[in-house]
Parts: structure tokens; C-alpha cells; sequence
């Protein structure tokens, strides 16, 4: 028989978390959960498709309705071989059976099993059938061990007990697992029927190519972020008798000042929604005191991210020196954070904003008119910021399980807590790197070709970017 593509039937109890499976391992946030049992009432299959090519395929499922009958059908039966499809041609025509026809049907077309149990919960007598009834299908068959409230005490008799009747047992949380979880979970399904094997792998190496991809995408929305936000300007022409007036000209400084900001976090939202697409995002949850939840140009965000003044004067002079510029970056030293220093915008009409500035205001006089010109960004530091905040960004997009949705984090069965570092990424940065980066950002905000410049910096985001995506969630995704 030829190998098909693996397909994978998700059973389980009502509210055990199958979907929520399904969700995270398919990256299909839109499929629907709920804390309700009972939330899923068909079967319904969600093929992995990467380039156009199905890899795999997993089949959500409401679970059974008669898991009793069916055994005892099953162990009536025993010697007709091939039990599913023995039970689904005998009951085809059997309303009460109609339901779970449905379910096992794929399982008689040669589906394996995923059976997720909430391994916090103690081992009832209808657990037992189940795992007897899945046992007696003889499909290669896994199970997974949702550990929905964190409690342990009864793992180890689901271990043992799932054990007995299935090819692997593996814990696997909907909610925190990882791009690399999810591939662990894909390589112990190789050995649960060899026949699938090359499949699977070729299913992996699908999933792994498509992450690089994504990842790769994900560095060039943020070099492009950054070179985009380094070079841009706001310009305005007024009329000058506009500005005979003091209050004239502190208006339209500020109206310019104000549209300069806008014009940067615009920027900024663009690519947090490219990644979050990228990342095949559509609901997540931020905690109300997330660090992207606060104002780009705020203190709090000034303060946590970016490099620390001392990083930014070792870089900053090292950058200065090698391009035979000091102007910019030797003000580093003494700058306070992004957000301080769009408050200590000072220049007023006259233009020069001093170091402490996100950007300088200058103002072209012509016959008649006056030209306000504010940008690109001179503020040194402000770069870094930009960069810390992407990062988280992607961070949350590339770890956040689409099984967990917008779950409600207050929940009882909430993740484990942990201790949130409120640091960026770029301050850990070797100072090589950092220096590297200070390169590429001066030469944007001059409007320097950057192409020389982008590839080493390239790298060093995506190194950061695959470390985040690691088995451990890096804890910043939840600054
Ligand atoms: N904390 C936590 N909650 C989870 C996890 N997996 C599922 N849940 C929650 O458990 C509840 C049920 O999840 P579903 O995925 O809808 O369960 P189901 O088995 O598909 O449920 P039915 O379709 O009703 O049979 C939801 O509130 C989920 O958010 C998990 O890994 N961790
Ligand atoms: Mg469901």
C-alpha cells in the first residue's frame, strides 16, 4: 500500500484540550476553543500546507459519544481484524451510532490517533475504556498529556497507564509549546508507525525550511523598520506670515514634532503587523503592563530597552571614529531615554535641538514661506529602542502557542508564573555587534547606501531572533 500523508485523528474527553492541539500544531488560531465542554461538534480536518503541499493532516474531533458500547462491540469482535472499520461498515446505517461513525471514520480509512488527556485530572473508569477502545483499534497511536492545571500528582499512574496501550506518551503543552516542541512532537510521531517515517520527516523538513523562511522575513520587516524609520523626515511649508508670532511658530514646531512621532510609530505598528502575519497571528493576549502596550516614546520603554549610556558611548564613539563623524553619536553619553528626550525638545524655531533631541528641527527661509524640516532621527539611542521593541514583537509572535488564543491568563489552569526580565535584547549584545548595528543606523539616517552594512547586521538579528524561539520561552516575550 502506498504511504499516504500522515494523518492524525485528535480523540479525547470533551474539554480535554483537543483543539487547542490542533490549533498549536497546525498554527491555526481561528479554530474554536472554549473553557465549555462541548465546543466542538464535528470532526473537521486541518491539513498542514506548506508551498502548496499538504504534509500532514489532523483531524479535530468531538470525541465519543458511546466509548461503552463500542468497546464492548470491539471485544465482541476481536477476531475480525481491522476493528474501526469493521464497527463503521456494521453501524453505518445505526442513528445512535451516527456520531461516532463520524469520528472513527477517518481512523477506518487508516488514520492514526492522537489521544490528549488532561494529565491533572485522576484516571476515571471511562478513561480506561477509551484508552482500551484505542488500544483495540491497532492504528499507530500517541498520546498526549495536557497538564491543564499544573498538577502533577497524577502523571505518573497516566504514564503508566498510557503506556501500556500506546506507541509514545509525550507531555505536551498547547499553551507554552514552542516551534521546537512542536517539532519533538512531529519527530516522536515517527515512531509510532515506521510505514510514516519518510513521511514525516519530509513533513519536518517542510516545517523547518517554512520557519527559516519566516524568520528571515521577520529580519528583513525589521531592517527595513529601522532603515525606514532612520531616514524619515516630516516636512511642512508655511506661509510666513503664519509665523510673525511666537505662539504661530510653537504651534507648527509642535504640530511638525507631533506628526514626526506619529509618522514613527506608524512605522513601527506596520511591521509589528507584517511579523504578526508572518507569524499567522490573529487574537493574542498582551498583559495590560506589557512593555508593547506602552507609548513607543514613553519613559517606561525608554528605560527598559535599548543600550545602556555606557554601551551607546563605547559604540557610539567607535562609530564616530570609523566613518570620521563624531557629531551624532558623541552626544551619546549623556543622553537620557528616548522618551525624555522628545520632552526635552528645546530648539523652538531656531532649529538646532542639541543632543538630548529625537530629531533636529531645521527651517528653510524663502520669500514668502518658511520650510519646517524635522528628521531624520539624531537621537542615537532611539534605534536600539526601535530594535529591543521589534524583537520582543516577534518574540511573543514566534512563541505565542495559537492553541492559547486570547486565553484568559487569569484562569486557574494559568501557565507557571515567572519572573518577567525587563530588559531588551540589544544591551546583551556583543559590543561588536552592537557596533555594527550603530554602523548601519548611521549611515541610514545619513542616507548612505546600506547595503554593505545590512548583511552583517542581518545576521545579527536573526541570531537573536532564532534565540528566541527555542524549547525554553525566552521570558522577555512576556515584557
Ligand atoms: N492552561 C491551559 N489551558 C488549556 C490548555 N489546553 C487547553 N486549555 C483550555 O482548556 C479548555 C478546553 O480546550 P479545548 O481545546 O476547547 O478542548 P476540546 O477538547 O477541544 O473541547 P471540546 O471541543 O469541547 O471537546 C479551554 O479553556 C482551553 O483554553 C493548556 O495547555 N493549558
Ligand atoms: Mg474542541
Amino acid at each position: 500500500m502506498a504511504v499516504k500523508i500522515p494523518r492524525l485523528a485528535i480523540m479525547g474527553h470533551p474539554n480535554a484540550g483537543k483543539s487547542s492541539v490542533v490549533a498549536t500544531l497546525t498554527e491555526n488560531d481561528r479554530i474554536a476553543i472554549d473553557k465549555r465542554a462541548g465546543t466542538t461538534t464535528e470532526s473537521t480536518s486541518y491539513p498542514v500546507v506548506i508551498d502548496g503541499r499538504t504534509v500532514i493532516e489532523f483531524i479535530d474531533t468531538p470525541g465519543f459519544q458511546n466509548p461503552n458500547a463500542i468497546l464492548e462491540w470491539f471485544q465482541a469482535n476481536e477476531s475480525r481484524g481491522d476493528l474501526a472499520r469493521a464497527f463503521v461498515d456494521s453501524h453505518r446505517d445505526d442513528p445512535l451510532f451516527a456520531h461516532d461513525c463520524a469520528l472513527l471514520q477517518p481512523v477506518a480509512e487508516g488514520a492514526g490517533i492522537i489521544l490528549v488527556v488532561d494529565g491533572s485530572k485522576r484516571i476515571k473508569e471511562k478513561d480506561r475504556v477509551e484508552i482500551e477502545l484505542l488500544r483495540l483499534t491497532g492504528r499507530p497511536r500517541m498520546a498526549i498529556l495536557n497538564n491543564l492545571t499544573n498538577q502533577d500528582r497524577h502523571m505518573a499512574q497516566w504514564q503508566d497507564a498510557l503506556s501500556k496501550a500506546f506507541n509514545s506518551v509525550r507531555e505536551f503543552n498547547a499553551h507554552r509549546a514552542t516551534y521546537s516542541e512542536r517539532i519533538k512532537l512531529l519527530e516522536a510521531l515517527k515512531s509510532i508507525d515506521q510505514r510514516w517515517e519518510e513521511r514525516v520527516e519530509e513533513a519536518i523538513a517542510a516545517f523547518a525550511c517554512d520557519w527559516e523562511r519566516r524568520t528571515d522575513q521577520a529580519v528583513d520587516t525589521i531592517l527595513r523598520l529601522l532603515e525606514e524609520a532612520l531616514s524619515y523626515r516630516v516636512t511642512r511649508t508655511v506661509k510666513s506670515g503664519k509665523l510673525v508670532f511666537k505662539s504661530g511658530r510653537d504651534r507648527i514646531r509642535d504640530e511638525v514634532a507631533a506628526e514626526f512621532e506619529q509618522g514613527l510609530r506608524q512605522l513601527e505598528l506596520d511591521a509589528q503587523e507584517q511579523i504578526r502575519a508572518n507569524f499567522r497571528h490573529h487574537v493574542w493576549n498582551l498583559p495590560p503592563d506589557s512593555i508593547l502596550n506602552q507609548d513607543l516614546f514613553s519613559d517606561e520603554v525608554g528605560h527598559a530597552l535599548g543600550l545602556s549610556r555606557r554601551q551607546l558611548a563605547m559604540v557610539g564613539v567607535a562609530a564616530g571614529a570609523a566613518s570620521g563623524a563624531t557629531v551624532d553619536l558623541a552626544a551619546a553619553g549623556h543622553s537620557l531615554g528616548a522618551g525624555a528626550l522628545i520632552g526635552a525638545f528645546t530648539g523652538g524655531v531656531l532649529g538646532l535641538v542639541g543632543g538630548k533631541a529625537l530629531a533636529r528641527l531645521d527651517i528653510e527661509r524663502a520669500p514668502g514661506t518658511q520650510r519646517f524640516i524635522m528628521g531624520p532621527v539624531s537621537d542615537p539611542r532611539f534605534p536600539f529602542v526601535l530594535l529591543d521593541r521589534i524583537v520582543l514583537y516577534s518574540a511573543r509572535a514566534m512563541n505565542w502557542a495559537h492553541g492559547r488564543q486570547a486565553a484568559d491568563e487569569e484562569a486557574a489552569n494559568k501557565v507557571p508564573e515567572r519572573v518577567v526580565e525587563r530588559r531588551g535584547f540589544a544591551e546583551a549584545l556583543a559590543q561588536s555587534q552592537q557596533r555594527e548595528l550603530a554602523r548601519l543606523f548611521q549611515a541610514a539616517r545619513r542616507g548612505r547606501d546600506v547595503t554593505e552594512r545590512e548583511a552583517a547586521c542581518r545576521e545579527i538579528i536573526k541570531e537573536i531572533l532564532t534565540g528566541v524561539a527555542t524549547s525554553r520561552i525566552d521570558s522577555r516575550a512576556d515584557m
